[in-house]
């Protein structure tokens, strides 16, 4: 049995070296449709890695088109402005009028998708990006774009961003200090290293959402970024509930993604030295804020619910 399964083993391997000539005779070249007439600003591009990037095993790819309509595989098939994207892991561009292979090294994005995970074994690979009709058929080079990227093993455990402080929920008076923690991925100043996707830099949202891997992380008082690779701030917030997201970004500021974010919610209270300030006393001179309302108000941990019109809750 064994010997039978080895032989056939054998004679598989053997077919699969004659197999590429047999290919290459019965190629359908000849029968190729006319090239379809492309929009002369249809292109390909990624836009996350670049070109010549580091990465981990474990990657996100992002990847658009221009001119061109992005749209799901097996719909509006004959509209040659519309189609998927594809991409090729070690292999190069499909030729115009050819089916785009579907296996383990020809990824086809037929829900129409713009981004997706990857996982590469560690050294140098290259991408293609190749836009194909909605039957799969390639457009060809013209709507390709290769590029190269050096894989390094994933860390263990895997990269994450937290806040080391303040504690989720914590109440806390302004500015408040926070603190960024960073695991897995290297800290680096906005502008170095641009092209190694295992660095980065801290971004704090002030009231908003994790940043879609590969978008640039804006940059006005809600999107904070700590671009000379800080490890903690101070963040001047009103009095209420905020959330704070923590984002990292590498050194273009183009996002990780919400997988490298972590958010928290902050109570802010009036009062600065409250605690320190035996509730129903005076305010001890000097550890007030300047300008916060009278110390003792709202005593830390009893906040009553007609604390509201300060404008805590709503
Ligand atoms: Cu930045």
């Amino acid at each position: 049995m064994r010997t039978a399964i080895v032989m056939l083993a054998l004679a598989l391997a053997a077919c699969g070296k004659t197999e590429p000539a047999q290919s290459d005779t019965k190629a359908p070249t000849s029968q190729a449709p006319a090239t379809v007439a492309l929009p002369a600003g249809a292109a390909v591009h990624f836009v996350w890695p670049q070109d010549e990037s580091t990465v981990y095993g474990d990657f996100t790819a992002v990847f658009a088109v221009n001119d061109m309509t992005v749209t799901p595989a097996g719909e509006q098939v004959e509209d040659k402005t519309r189609g998927h994207h594809h991409i090729i892991v070690d292999g190069g561009p499909i030729p115009a009028g050819t089916v785009v292979p579907k296996d383990d090294t020809h990824i086809h994005f037929g829900k129409g998708q713009g981004q997706t995970k990857l996982s590469l074994a560690p050294g140098k690979h290259t991408l293609t990006l190749q836009f194909a009709d909605g039957n799969h058929i390639s457009y060809g080079p013209q709507l390709a774009t290769t590029i190269s990227v050096e894989v390094v093993a994933n860390p263990t455990p895997a990269p994450r961003v937290f806040f080391v402080a303040p504690a989720d929920g914590a109440q806390v008076t302004s500015p408040v200090k926070v603190q960024f923690g960073l695991e897995g991925m290297t800290l680096t100043p906005a502008g170095e290293k641009v092209k190694d996707k295992t660095t980065g830099h801290h971004h704090v949202i002030v009231d908003g959402k994790p940043i879609e891997a590969g978008q640039m992380v804006p940059k006005d008082e809600r999107n904070i970024h700590f671009g000379k690779a800080q490890t903690e701030a101070e963040i001047p917030l009103t009095p209420g509930k905020h959330t704070l997201t923590l984002q990292l970004a590498d050194g273009l500021h183009m996002a990780y993604g919400p997988e490298l974010s972590s958010t928290i919610t902050v109570d802010v209270v009036a009062g600065d030295g409250a605690a320190q300030v035996a509730p129903g006393s005076d305010a001890a001179p000097g550890t007030a804020a300047p300008g916060t309302v009278a110390p003792g108000t709202v005593a830390p941990g009893t906040a009553a619910p007609e604390a509201g019109h300060e404008g805590h809750q709503h």
